[in-house]
């Protein structure tokens, strides 16, 4: 039968697009163009229709105030409370035994949380958070594993107005450091250990080395994860537990205006130090509910959703948290990576809790490709009726794989564009409605409006760019008003730049190409160039360092360092190692290079800029591009045969 559907994806790989199941569109949410032309015909009247969905304590008469762009103000009069509208409202609505999370442990351990049960965890940690001191505005920094605690912390943010600002598990205890440092976190909510793959890791621990430098800091509320044994510092530290069993049961949700922040995410630019991306309460939460509910079809009273991505990233945020849980969704959260306990567990669980709709990266689904279609089959995955990938161009190949070993050939699939700070997605089929095409996010959502302008580049693509202001974008990165405007606007003040080349074709559709920046993109997480270059440098042993990305069949990108060594310093593989694991505990595995090449010399021009687009070249082995502008035109020769040598 494996090799049937092997042959079969082959087969379907002629396919230009694939029209909606006929039995998908009559259920469907939306099946006709009516969503598009309305809000082709009254934009704002659309946005404030869906803004309408959400419980506001005090209604806005407001929907967009465009006086001083690009800083926009949506819903700006009106009143809310996130964590009312993810929580308290269905609660009311006699919802309080719905399951909000299946969730499922490295182990197999099961914990059904449900909607009642998450707002009692909820409002005990929020009066919690106040008893320490933490005010409406003030920041807390959550650096927790997949469990459920850890959408009880930003639950509980909202709830009392206070800012979260998320790490994802993955960084290192530095990255924590400097984004606690640079968002004034007065608290930060951690863990004191976590579980990844069978091995149990210190987390609190490793942070107190650390943790010392960040002076706003007045508190490390713990919970406990592992078991492990902690060092608690008495006049900081304190356990999640002691404090919420200590705390009152009830905390009313605090209406807080539209536009107070409701988050900072930091993610990564075109330079080392890293964005913190704000998103705000109304705007946000009308787009990731809005997005959620209709790329989704979401039947809430049906449907068993999963998106497998971390909570620390945008994609946790957006579509684990806050849109799922304001539409009432009952998902899957999952603590473990995909090849533990055995590289069928993801189909294992679909099976378990009959997940019908599931949204995963195409990095994921290439490591599935890999491990055989054998796995899946041993599963009945009868129960999903939709597919969803994120977080970089998705080639065809895995489109059509996903499409029919995992979805049978029966499920749409919706390839979802955007990014951290467009908070919610922006381009992507309405799968009742829209004809998918492998590889291509579609079209621009209701309300969306995406266009193209020219690049540097020369051929049919352009520069990806948003022409309207939607509610859920960024309103600045935080406390940095001006990188704000200078690098998404620098074609004016209506047009959001997404750093992101695209095509689009006959039929209006969107082919996103990948990133025009020095970002890259390994396994659909950004990383900057600078940021792992300045891990490189600061090794006692480096004297220079160019990171470059190439092509990965698994990872989409991988990470080529390109180093040069202090005088007396000899390059090794004890050496590459070390300079590999150096940046690992920097900034976080996800950014250990893939390969390290000594180099005498880097490319420069002559005003000493290293010209990354010519090791990009040397790491593909292309055909050199345009060398004129170099110092020293032989450095490429020399390096091409120092990578044949580390190849
Ligand atoms: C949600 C998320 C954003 C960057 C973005 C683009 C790439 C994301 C994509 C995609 C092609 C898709 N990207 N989704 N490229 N097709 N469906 O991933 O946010 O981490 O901020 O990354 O990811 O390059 O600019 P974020």
């Amino acid at each position: 039968m494996t090799t049937d559907r092997t042959r079969r994806v082959e087969d379907l790989l002629a396919v230009p697009s694939f029209a909606p199941p006929a039995d998908f569109r009559e259920k469907a949410l939306v099946n006709d163009e009516s969503l598009y032309q309305q809000a082709a015909a009254d934009r704002l009247g659309f946005w404030a229709e869906q803004a309408r969905t959400l419980h506001w304590d005090q209604p806005f008469t407001r929907v967009l105030d465009d006086s001083n762009p690009p800083f926009y103000r949506w819903f700006d009069d009106g009143r809310l409370n996130a964590s009312y509208n993810c929580l308290d409202r269905h609660v009311a609505a006699g919802l309080g035994d719905r399951v909000a999370y299946y969730w499922h442990g490295e182990e197999g351990e099961e914990r059904a949380v449900t909607y009642g049960g998450l707002l009692a965890d909820v409002q005990r940690f929020a009066n919690a958070l106040k008893d320490l001191g933490v005010r409406k505005g003030d920041v807390v920094g959550i650096y927790l594993p997949m469990v459920p605690e850890v959408v009880v912390a930003m639950l509980a943010c909202a709830r009392i107005g206070a800012v979260h600002n998320v790490v994802f598990g993955g960084y290192a205890p530095e990255a924590v450091r400097d984004r606690m440092q640079v968002s004034g976190a007065k608290v930060l909510v951690t863990s004191d250990g976590a579980r990844r793959k069978g091995r149990v890791s210190t987390v609190k621990d490793n942070l107190d080395g650390v943790l010392g430098e960040v002076e706003s800091l007045e508190k490390v509320v713990v919970v406990r994860v592992t078991g492990s044994t902690v060092a608690m510092r008495p006049d900081r530290d304190v356990w999640f537990h002691e404090v919420c069993a200590a705390a009152d049961p009830v905390c009313p949700a605090e209406p807080v205006e539209a536009e107070h922040p409701l988050f900072i995410l930091y993610s990564s630019g075109s330079t080392g130090k890293p964005k913190g991306i704000l998103h705000t309460t109304g705007g946000y939460l009308t787009g990731v509910s809005y997005t959620h509910r209709l790329v989704f079809d979401l039947h809430p009273e049906t449907d068993v959703y999963w998106c497998t991505a971390d909570v620390g990233w945008i994609t946790g945020h957006s579509y684990v948290v806050y849109g799922p849980l304001a539409n009432g969704t009952t998902s899957v959260l999952f603590e473990g990576a995909p090849d533990y306990p055995h590289k069928g567990i993801w189909w294992e669980l679909v099976e378990r809790y009959r997940v019908t709709t599931f949204y995963t990266a195409p990095t994921a689904i290439r490591a599935c490709m890999r491990w055989g279609a054998e796995l899946p089959a041993r599963h009945d995955l009868s129960s999903l009726r939709l597919l969803g990938s994120v977080g970089e161009p998705i080639n065809p190949k895995a489109w059509t794989w996903y499409h029919v070993v995992i979805g049978g050939e029966r499920c749409p699939i919706v390839d979802t564009w955007w990014q951290t700070e467009t908070g919610a997605i922006m381009i992507a089929p309405l799968p009742g409605v829209v004809s998918t095409k492998p590889g291509s996010a579609t079209r621009p959502l209701p309300g969306i409006s995406a266009d193209l302008v020219p690049g540097d580049e020369g051929d049919d693509s352009g520069l990806l760019v948003l022409t309207e202001p939607w509610p859920s974008m960024l309103r600045t990165l935080y406390g940095d008003d001006d990188r704000y405007v200078r690098t998404y606007f620098s074609r004016g003040a209506r047009t959001y730049l997404a750093g992101d080349a695209a095509r689009r074709d006959e039929d209006g559709y969107y082919w996103v190409l990948g990133r025009v920046d020095d970002v890259i993109n390994v396994s659909g997480h950004r990383l900057s160039t600078a940021e792992v270059e300045s891990a490189l440098v600061s090794h006692p042993e480096v004297a220079e360092a160019a990171v470059v990305a190439r092509p990965d069949e698994l990872t989409g990108q991988a990470i080529v360092a390109f180093v040069t060594l202090r005088g007396g310093a000899e390059p090794s593989d004890e050496l590459q190692t070390d300079l590999r694991d150096h940046v690992a505990a920097r900034i976080g595995k996800l950014a250990r290079p893939a390969q390290v090449v000594w180099a005498d010399e880097l490319p420069k021009t002559r005003s000493g800029k290293i010209v990354r687009r010519l090791l990009r070249d040397v790491a593909e082995g292309r055909e050199l591009g345009d060398v004129t502008t170099l110092g020293d035109a032989g450095v490429l020769d020399r390096l091409r045969s120092q990578l044949a040598n580390t190849g």
